[in-house]
């Protein structure tokens, strides 16, 4: 299975693939690292790493390449990404898998991601044909004036294990129809699905005649992340991951004046009032805090729920966790997978224990499941964990993000109060209520800000599965940044105000006279 799916992605012939791993020997080099199977705890491939002179090399093709490809017409490059899309959707379910084989979200969920990626460019090529500047009136005599969007450069993109494809796809897409270049750094932890990914995206490139649109660099974060924020080459850095990651990225590419997108952490929160549809409330909730294993920046973390619904719903909600089947990801009716390492499942032990000894209950799960058979055994798996939160609703560790599958419980009386609780985490990606009030929506989405203050805002819907039509990101901690659909374009691109005199007379702005 494995090989074969590595030979359909091209990956095993690969020149910096190294597919003859086993156990859990390192190859004899020192700069290769290995992707793990988190379901197994074993390797699947080594790849090589990059070096400081490879990151000057790739970063100097894609520097060069850039001054070519922004003359191609928009409309050009977004048939180049109209193809692109095509390629993929050619090994949508090779790509899901292989997604699945090295970060362990479930295949429905790898395929998902590569079907985003494929909207994306969807979207892109439309896209391609609508990089609109406005036009205004000027306030002089025989004078025009419009704006212009212009290629911006090539783009430095960081992305994370959780969604190794489609974040990507969701930057390089956009970025290839306004005529930037990509340079890309993975995660050290999803390596195989950037360079199958990639692969694919450049060869089409190619056939096009278009050569370094589409590059990756695969190293650690000291010798190419370090470069690659601090390098002015990139005049945008995109880059998801942990606040703390952000706060780094941020600061060092505001120093030298660049442009940062950031995608950060979340602490989402799904507000449930009393007279919500509670069956519909119950699945999307299990969706939202078990789908990849509680592994996306989206995963519904806090439960914030009417005290009058509380327990009964909470006794529903751990009879269905009860039912999630948990096993290797690659098969059929598994609805969650492993988390990607032993760190992470450190981490979910420490939440576990933190919240204890806070005095929340652990309604269900909490604990490492050592009783996986045959190779799972070697696998990170845990059970899916609701806590109910003591009734002071004081838990200091809820108001930090742990990227595992941990639902904490709130209860509150009134709705201002459960949205003053939504709001009073720092980070602000994204928020869900269920209701059946159409003035509690309402105030949930109050205009004058007094609602969720988060980037993303769902009505009877959970915090995850955005759509790609409309700009993602959020808001505080979660970086401000806004990715895929609405007008997250103009990131991609630089903005110029033209204004042209038309006659012979000067005349200048604000009716100064110079004469
Ligand atoms: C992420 O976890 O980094 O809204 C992205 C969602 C997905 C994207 C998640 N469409 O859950």
């Amino acid at each position: 299975m494995t090989h074969a799916l590595l030979t359909k992605l091209g990956l095993d012939n690969h020149p910096r693939v190294i597919t003859d791993v086993r156990g859990d020997e390192t190859p004899e080099k020192d700069n290769v690292i290995l992707s793990m199977n988190p379901a197994t705890g074993k390797p699947i491939a080594g790849v090589t790493l990059d070096s400081k002179e490879d990151y000057e090399r790739i970063t100097a093709q894609a520097a060069e390449a850039f001054k070519e490809f922004r003359k191609i017409p928009a409309p050009k490059r977004g048939e180049l990404v109209r193809r692109i899309g095509n390629a993929y959707r050619d090994v949508l379910e090779e790509l899901g898998s292989l997604e699945t084989l090295e970060m362990g979200k479930i295949k429905a969920e790898g395929i998902g991601e590569v079907q985003e990626t494929i909207d994306i460019a969807d979207f892109a090529v439309g896209q391609s044909r609508q990089l609109w500047g406005k036009t205004m009136p000027s306030e002089r005599p025989e004078h025009a004036m419009k704006e212009q969007w212009l290629p911006l450069g090539p783009v430095g993109i960081i992305t994370a294990f959780n969604f190794p494809n489609a974040v990507w796809g969701w930057n390089a897409m956009l970025a290839a129809v306004c005529g930037d270049t990509c340079v890309w750094k993975p995660s050290l932890m999803a390596p195989l699905t950037c360079i199958a990914t990639n692969e694919i995206a450049q060869r089409v490139a190619s056939e096009m005649g278009y050569e370094n649109i589409f590059q990756y660099v695969i190293g650690t974060d000291d010798i190419v992340g370090e470069s690659m924020i601090n390098d002015k080459r990139y005049p945008l850095i995109s880059a998801t991951g942990s606040c703390r990651m952000g706060r780094h990225v941020g600061a060092t590419v505001a120093k030298r004046l660049g442009k940062c997108l950031l995608e950060l952490g979340g602490n989402n929160a799904v507000i449930i009032t009393e007279d919500a549809n509670l069956d519909l409330a119950l699945k999307s909730t299990v969706f939202g805090s078990v789908g990849t294993a509680g592994q996306r920046c989206t995963t519904s973390r806090r439960l914030i729920i009417h005290e009058s619904i509380a327990d009964d719903f909470c006794d529903k909600l751990v009879k269905a966790y009860e039912t999630v089947k948990i096993g290797d990801p690659l098969e059929d009716g598994v609805l969650m997978g492993p988390l990607i390492n032993e760190q992470s499942v450190q981490a979910y032990e420490h939440a576990v224990k933190s919240a204890k000894e806070q005095g929340a209950t652990v309604l269900t799960g909490g604990e490492r499941i050592t009783d996986m058979p045959g190779e799972l055994a070697g696998g990170h798996f845990v059970k899916p964990t609701i806590i109910r939160v003591p009734s002071s609703n004081e838990l200091p560790i809820a108001m930090e993000e742990t990227f595992a599958p941990i639902l904490y419980v709130f209860t509150f009386k009134t709705l201002e109060e459960a949205i003053d609780m939504q709001n009073s985490v720092d980070q602000g990606l994204s928020s869900a209520i269920f209701t059946g009030a159409s003035n509690s929506a309402q105030r949930f989405l109050d205009p004058s800000g007094a609602g969720s203050d988060c980037g993303l805002a769902y009505v009877n819907l959970g915090t995850s599965g955005a759509e790609i039509g409309g700009a993602f990101g959020g808001e505080k901690d979660t970086g401000g940044g806004r990715e895929s659909g609405s007008d997250a374009w103009k990131a991609y691109m630089r903005r110029q105000t033209c204004t042209i005199g038309f006659g012979d007379t000067l005349a200048l702005a604000q009716g100064i006279k110079f004469e």
